[in-house]
């Protein structure tokens, strides 16, 4: 089995550095042994925080032209930048308490996630998690229901019956996620072992998974079992140092979570997911490799979770050193540096951009709020039946 390590990005936003700069190759092992178990990530020049992530991009010559911008990098930058400024609204909205319930965000993660919906087409299957909400835009959710769903609209996907995130359109191939950390995974992979059995061609799945549940029996078992059955699936995991305030070194004692790639029986990938260009070379290969027939596919993505778990958590813990790491970069500012330097749009462009979004988001936030909630009278409710989702399962 191959191990594909993605080199890390040139600290500049060239694309040079961005481009599938994939080397084939066994990831470098690390065997750790007689180290004392506290905080010795932390303590190795060569592990964990401190371990810088293998270099494979050549420095670039000044007569080499520079690599061409990959085709959707504009596309997902304007999902991002309408994901950010959501979620700002949306935060904002619950400290004034006008939302009932939890509101978690993806401040940071968006080049990840934007990637993970991108190349998603219909027949695919995407099982998103909390900080998915790039992705799930860029595979088509409206807006407006990620609207309705916050306020408990009755004419939300969910019917007002879900507060915040766990919503889906099955019909559509968002699959609505479970809150048990890892059970996502078996349930994509039965999903396209289902669709395999219904003579469905072309299809894959994606699903999405932080550090912190990847830790999870069931992840295991779903990594696993995603393997033997040889179903077209990419996981996509997102190591944003945190799983609630648990750092990496008190998660796994692991060098690294792509090597976990050979073990499953899977192609593994490592990217900077600060860097969006990255993002969509490497993700768009995983998309690519597992519609193509070949193994399921793990890509590990490095960033900071730039925001609380969720928006109750002032995410003290995080220390000022993490804080200055190179993967605490924020991507959408990365990108906008980006898009200046190669000049991919103006700043009257990039103004406009950044209007039209918000105006997208009052349009959201205005309609839904207009609407009506369920009534307990009226509504034919069923904690364990779909038969009155809006969206049924055909
Ligand atoms: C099996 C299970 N255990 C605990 C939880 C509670 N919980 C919800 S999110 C979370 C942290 C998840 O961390 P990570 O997977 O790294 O994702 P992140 O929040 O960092 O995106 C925890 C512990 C859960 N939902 N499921
Ligand atoms: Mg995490």
């Amino acid at each position: 089995m191959l191990t594909f390590v993605a080199g890390k990005a040139a600290g500049d936003g060239r694309l040079a550095a961005c481009a599938p700069q994939i080397s084939f190759g066994a990831t470098r092992r690390l065997r750790i042994t007689g180290v004392k178990r506290e905080n010795f990530l932390r303590s190795r020049p060569d592990v964990g925080y401190n371990r810088p992530m293998l270099q494979t991009a050549r420095p670039k010559k000044k007569s080499q032209p520079k690599a061409p911008v990959h085709e959707k990098y504009i596309e997902a930058f304007r999902w991002i930048l309408l994901t950010r400024t959501f979620e700002e609204k949306l935060a904002s909205m619950y400290r004034g308490g006008r939302i009932t319930g939890g509101v978690y965000v993806g401040k940071g993660q968006e080049a990840v996630s934007v990637a993970c919906g991108i190349f998603l087409q219909k027949g695919d299957i995407f099982a998103p998690l909390i900080r998915d909400q790039a992705g799930r835009s860029a595979f088509g959710e409206p807006l407006v229901d990620v609207a309705r769903t916050y306020f408990g609209s009755r004419t939300g996907p969910m019917r007002g019956r879900d507060g915040n995130i766990h919503r889906g359109s099955p019909r559509d191939g968002q699959l609505a996620m479970i809150s048990h950390l890892g059970a996502m995974v078996s349930v994509v992979v039965g999903s396209l072992m289902a669709k395999r059995g219904r003579g469905e061609k072309n299809f894959i799945g994606l699903t999405t998974i932080g550090e912190g549940g990847m830790q999870t029996g069931a992840s295991h078992e779903g990594m696993n079992i995603a393997a033997v059955e040889h179903v077209p699936l990419v996981v996509v995991a997102t190591n944003n140092h945190y799983a609630y305030s648990t750092p990496n070194d008190r998660e796994f004692a692991c060098a690294n979570l792509v090597d976990r790639a050979r073990g499953y029986g899977f192609e593994g990938y490592e990217l900077d997911g600060t860097d969006l260009a990255q993002c969509l070379d490497v993700i768009g290969t995983a998309v690519k490799r597992a519609r193509a027939g070949r193994p399921p596919q793990l890509v590990v993505a490095s960033i900071l979770r730039l925001a609380g778990h969720g928006e109750h958590d002032d995410f003290s813990y995080v220390t000022d050193d993490i804080r200055k790491e190179p993967f605490a970069i924020d991507c959408l500012q990365r990108a906008d540096a980006f898009i200046k330097e190669r000049e991919l749009a103006d700043a009257g462009t990039l103004q406009r951009w950044r209007e039209e979004a918000a105006e997208e988001v009052e349009n959201a936030f205005s309609a839904a709020q207009k609407e009506p909630v369920p009534t307990g009278e009226e509504e034919d409710w069923c904690a364990i039946s779909t038969r009155d989702l809006v969206d049924a399962i055909e």
